[in-house]
């Protein structure tokens, strides 16, 4: 079994390809070019994956590296995917988190249309809820560039399964986190502080919405349910989160409770912080992924923070930060 990861430097590439491996697949990625290697996230796995430098923006490039790896999966993971940098750049987040989806569907018609393509859809479609919670059939209200950018990737993937008769499929994930996970993001940047707060670093967090609720899970499970889709005998689009909604604040306190300390003491809000269109609350229905494909989330929200904590932990005391 061959596949192709777009994005296998990212968080979720880097939890699928050792997921991946581990089920006995040949196992290539998408790299783009830059002037410094960043590929701390699969440095362990550098011998066992192989790396094909191209790019989303350039459509010869991925026409090129499927005909040279030849998969039967392809996992479009890359994209611009911090929501707040997308009303900086907008023209770019469309062209890498939506345009991008359609090369990539182009290129596949071109080589093989046999090829079983998953697209990277996210909750943020959701945006302002329609209803709570949200399912497959939930109607989408983006509230960012990068929402609305996800939105074209999403019925680009219909359409192309509708159109051509291509096994595509969207996964629609719900927040997932890890100590992987960039530290832009709320949960890192939070167990990041917390932990140079413990080891005297620093003193104070600057934090945005504290009650900004999101139903956050563990990458590693999520990364089970993108190749469970590719498995199932029709393309189909699920819903992929836990059901659960925590609040920033309740991020906090648990952060904050792993090192032992009063997160009021340090945790100062900065208005600089707030987006200028937010998504107040998500939280997914995953039952039709529980049902039809088995797919169960292993890892609570608790014990997630309290791991991610402790990893920055150790890390600063090896010497990071
Ligand atoms: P991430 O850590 O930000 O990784 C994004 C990846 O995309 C990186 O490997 C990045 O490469 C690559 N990339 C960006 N632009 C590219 C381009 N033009 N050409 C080739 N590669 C490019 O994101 P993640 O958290 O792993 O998320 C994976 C996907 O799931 C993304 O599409 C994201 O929007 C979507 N998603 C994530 C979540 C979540 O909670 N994590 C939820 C729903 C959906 P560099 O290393 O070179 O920057
Ligand atoms: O961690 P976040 O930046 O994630 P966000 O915006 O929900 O997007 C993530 O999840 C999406 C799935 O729904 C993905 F598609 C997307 O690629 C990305 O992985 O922010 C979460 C919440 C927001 O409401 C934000 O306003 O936390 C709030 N927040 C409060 N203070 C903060 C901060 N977010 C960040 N990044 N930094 C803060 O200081």
């Amino acid at each position: 079994m061959i596949a192709l990861i777009t994005g296998i430097t990212g968080q979720d590439g880097s939890y699928l390809a050792e997921f991946l491996l581990d089920r006995g697949y040949e196992v290539h990625g998408v790299v783009r070019r830059s002037s410094v290697e960043k590929y701390d996230r699969i440095s362990h796995l550098r011998d066992r994956v192989t790396l094909h430098q191209a790019d989303l923006l350039d459509q010869l490039s991925l026409i090129r590296v499927l005909e040279r790896v030849e998969p039967r999966e392809v996992y479009n993971l890359a994209a611009q995917s911090f929501v707040p940098t997308s009303w900086d750049q907008p023209l770019l987040t469309g062209e890498f988190t939506a345009l991008g989806v359609t090369r990539m569907l182009e290129a596949i018609r071109a080589v093989d249309p046999a090829i079983r393509f998953y697209q990277a859809s996210s909750s943020e479609m959701f945006g302002k809820v329609r209803e709570t919670p949200q399912n497959e059939d939930t109607p989408f209200y983006p509230r960012s560039p990068y929402g609305v950018a996800k939105v074209y990737g999403h019925f680009i993937t219909v359409n192309y399964r509708e159109s051509y008769d291509l096994f595509a499929t969207s996964g629609i994930l719900f927040n997932h986190e890890s100590p992987r996970r960039g530290r832009e993001f709320v949960t890192r940047k939070v167990s990041w502080e917390a932990a140079r707060i413990h080891g005297g670093l620093v003193d104070r967090l600057s934090i945005g919405n504290l009650r900004a609720e999101r139903d956050w899970g563990f990458a590693g499970d999520y990364v089970e349910a993108m190749w469970l889709m590719l498995q199932a005998e029709t393309p189909e689009d699920y819903v992929i989160g836990t059901g659960v909604t925590n609040s920033v604040q309740r991020l906090i306190e648990i952060a904050f409770d792993e090192i032992g300390r009063d997160w009021r003491e340090h945790v100062e809000q900065d208005p600089a912080l707030l987006r200028p269109a937010e998504v107040e609350r998500l939280c997914a229905d995953p039952s039709k992924a529980k049902r039809q494909l088995g797919w169960e989330p292993r890892m609570s929200f608790e014990e997630m923070i309290r791991l991610m904590v402790r990893t920055d932990i150790e890390r600063i005391d090896a010497g990071a930060g």
